[in-house]
């Protein structure tokens, strides 16, 4: 089933998997509570980075499918457990990349609680971002990062930006998504999110407003990745991302 989830596809080449050894990329986790800004971060960075090949893998994608059996009692279901998502796929998916190769990545289904066709296909990267409330859990994705950020909002806030995206996004009820939060979010925080703090090299407080700390972030990215000595070697660097269907 892994290899399913490999795909020999080179952009812009003869159609061969080549990989160049002189680029690995950089591999950035961005945990955080839900709705904690974790996205907007991401794709705050990501527009700092314009002139990189970025692409953002979301933790959400590696969720398992609910079988016939679960489905009718999706209320007694916890998603934010770390068993709720599928890590050695979403290891072998990052490895694949790290290696600089196109990997298709599932597609899941808030709505249905499945992966549905078709699965998203990821391109090599110079930059890859792996966001999710629990990406710093794992030690093994950890240890595939070369930057770990925690987004660290209030829980207040994040609850309140919670009923709000469920009720209007997600088309759910303020009951439900009370009674969820109050079930499964809360304590799957306090046990598993918040603990993983302490693996962040980075820590933003009130996420997505904190511009300065999302300029030092892309600071230290551009250092890293030598910006310079790369658009040199490669002038013709830019954004590839592209989704097909398998
Ligand atoms: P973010 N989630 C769902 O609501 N339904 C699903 O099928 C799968 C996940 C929720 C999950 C978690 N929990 O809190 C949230 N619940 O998605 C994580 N309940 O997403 O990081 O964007 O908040
Ligand atoms: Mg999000």
């Amino acid at each position: 089933l892994k290899h399913s989830h490999e795909n020999h596809f080179s952009p812009g080449s003869d159609g061969s998997s080549e990989r160049n050894p002189l680029k690995v990329p950089f591999i950035i986790g961005v945990a955080g509570g839900t709705a904690s800004g974790k996205t907007t971060v991401c794709n705050m960075i990501i527009a700092q980075l314009h002139d990189q090949r970025v692409v953002l893998v979301n933790q959400d994608a590696f969720y398992r499918s609910l079988n016939d059996e679960q489905l009718p009692k999706v209320s007694e279901y916890n998603f934010d457990h770390p068993e709720a998502f599928d890590t050695e796929l979403l290891l072998s998916c990052m490895a694949t990349l790290r290696n600089g190769r196109a990997v298709s990545i599932p597609n899941y289904d808030f709505k249905t609680h499945k992966s549905i066709e078709p699965a998203r296909m990821v391109n090599p990267s110079d930059v890859i971002i792996l966001e999710g409330i629990l990406v710093l859990h794992d030690s093994r994705v950890r240890d595939l990062m070369n930057m770990k950020i925690f987004v660290d909002t209030d829980s207040d806030v994040r609850l309140a930006r919670r009923i709000q995206r469920d009720t209007v996004e997600r088309g759910r009820n303020v009951e439900n998504v009370l009674d969820q939060y109050a079930k499964f979010v809360k304590p799957s925080f306090e046990e598993f999110i918040l603990p993983s703090k302490k693996h962040a090299d980075v820590i933003i407080p009130r996420g997505a407003d904190n511009d300065v700390a999302i300029d030092l972030i892309v600071q230290h990215i551009r250092t890293k990745l030598g910006q310079h000595d790369l658009c040199k070697i490669y002038p013709n660097i830019f954004v590839i991302q592209s989704t097909f269907q398998i």
